[in-house]
C-alpha cells in the first residue's frame, strides 16, 4: 500500500505494464481557486508554487500532531520517511487529504472528480545525508493515464539550506524519461535516478513557508540535496488524479473520491481511519 516504497521486484514488472505517461494540459478557462495565469504557468512549467492554505496557528497544530506521530513511529522501528499511504491509517492525515481548500486547488488542475490517492511525509532530519534524486513520480506508479498531481504541503520552512525541492521546468513535457536504478551511495530516499537531468534545464528551487504548498506533475523531473543544515525539513505529499484514471497492483483500494465522484467505482472509496 506504499506510494513509492514499492520494491525493486515491482520496479521491473511496472516497465511492462502498458501506462499512457503523457502530459494532459490543464483548462486556465475553468478556473475558480488558482488564477488563469497560474494554470497556464502549471501548464508550461510543470509546477506553481507558494500558494497559502494553512495560517501560522493551523500549521503549528499540524506540526505537533506530526511530531508526536514521528516519536510514535520511530519507536516502533520506522524511520522519518516510512510514514506513507498514510490517509488509510491516520484520521488527522485523511482530513489533510481532504481538505477543501487544498482540494480546491487541485480541482483547478484535475477537474470536477478528483481522487485522493497517496500520502506521505518525506521528513529529512538535519544531516540525515538522504537525498532524493532526480526523478519523474509517474515512472514509479501503475496508474494510467499520467493525470497525478502532487500536493507537496510544507510542514516546516524549507528553503535551500534545508534542502527544498528543486524542480527543472518544462521537463513534464518529455514523456516518460529514461532512468536508471539508484547506486547506493547515491543515499536516495527513492530508487530511480534520471542521468544527466541538468542537460535538460536549470533546476529552480522550491522555497516555502510553513503552511504553503507546491503543486507539481507526476511527469516533472525533481529532487532534493541532503539536508545539510541543523534545521529539520518535512513535506508531506498528497497525491491526487482524476477519476478516470486506472490503478493497477491493488492501488485502487487507496484511492478516496475528495471531489464529484466516481462514476465507474474503480476506486474503493476507504473511510476515514478511527484512529489518529
Ligand atoms: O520532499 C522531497 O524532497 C521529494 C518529494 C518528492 O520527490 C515528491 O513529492 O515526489
Amino acid at each position: 500500500m506504499d506510494d513509492n516504497t514499492i520494491t525493486r521486484y515491482e520496479d521491473v514488472e511496472i516497465d511492462d505494464i502498458p501506462r499512457n505517461l503523457r502530459f494532459y494540459p490543464s483548462d486556465p478557462s475553468q478556473a475558480h481557486t488558482l488564477s488563469s495565469e497560474r494554470i497556464e504557468a502549471y501548464n508550461r512549467d510543470g509546477y506553481i508554487k507558494g500558494m497559502r492554505i494553512f495560517s501560522g496557528e493551523e500549521i503549528n497544530n499540524i506540526r505537533s500532531y506530526f511530531d508526536a506521530l514521528l516519536a510514535r513511529v520511530l519507536e516502533s522501528g520506522g524511520d522519518s520517511y516510512s510514514i506513507s499511504t498514510a490517509h488509510v491509517h491516520y484520521g488527522r492525515v485523511w482530513d489533510l487529504l481532504n481538505d477543501e481548500r487544498i482540494v480546491a486547488h487541485v480541482k483547478d488542475i484535475l477537474g470536477p472528480d478528483v481522487i485522493g490517492w497517496g500520502s506521505h511525509f518525506f521528513c529529512k532530519m538535519p544531516h540525515d545525508g538522504k537525498r532524493v534524486s532526480w526523478h519523474q513520480d509517474a515512472s514509479y506508479w501503475p496508474m494510467s493515464p499520467s493525470k497525478t498531481v502532487t500536493v507537496w504541503l510544507a510542514i516546516d520552512d524549507a528553503d535551500p539550506q534545508n534542502a527544498c525541492m528543486r524542480f527543472i521546468p518544462g521537463t513534464h513535457q518529455h514523456g516518460h524519461m529514461t532512468y536508471h536504478l539508484s547506486e547506493e551511495d547515491e543515499n536516495n530516499v527513492l530508487f530511480q535516478t534520471v542521468p544527466n537531468a541538468e542537460e535538460y534545464g536549470d533546476p529552480v528551487d522550491v522555497e516555502l513557508n510553513a503552511g504553503e504548498i507546491s503543486m507539481h506533475s507526476d511527469l516533472l523531473l525533481h529532487g532534493s540535496e541532503a539536508n545539510r543544515s541543523d534545521r529539520r525539513r518535512c513535506g508531506l505529499t498528497l497525491r491526487y488524479c482524476a477519476a478516470d484514471v486506472r490503478a493497477m497492483q491493488g492501488w485502487h483500494l487507496k484511492g478516496v473520491v475528495v471531489a464529484g465522484s466516481d462514476p465507474e467505482g474503480h476506486w474503493s472509496n476507504p473511510a476515514r481511519p478511527e484512529q489518529d
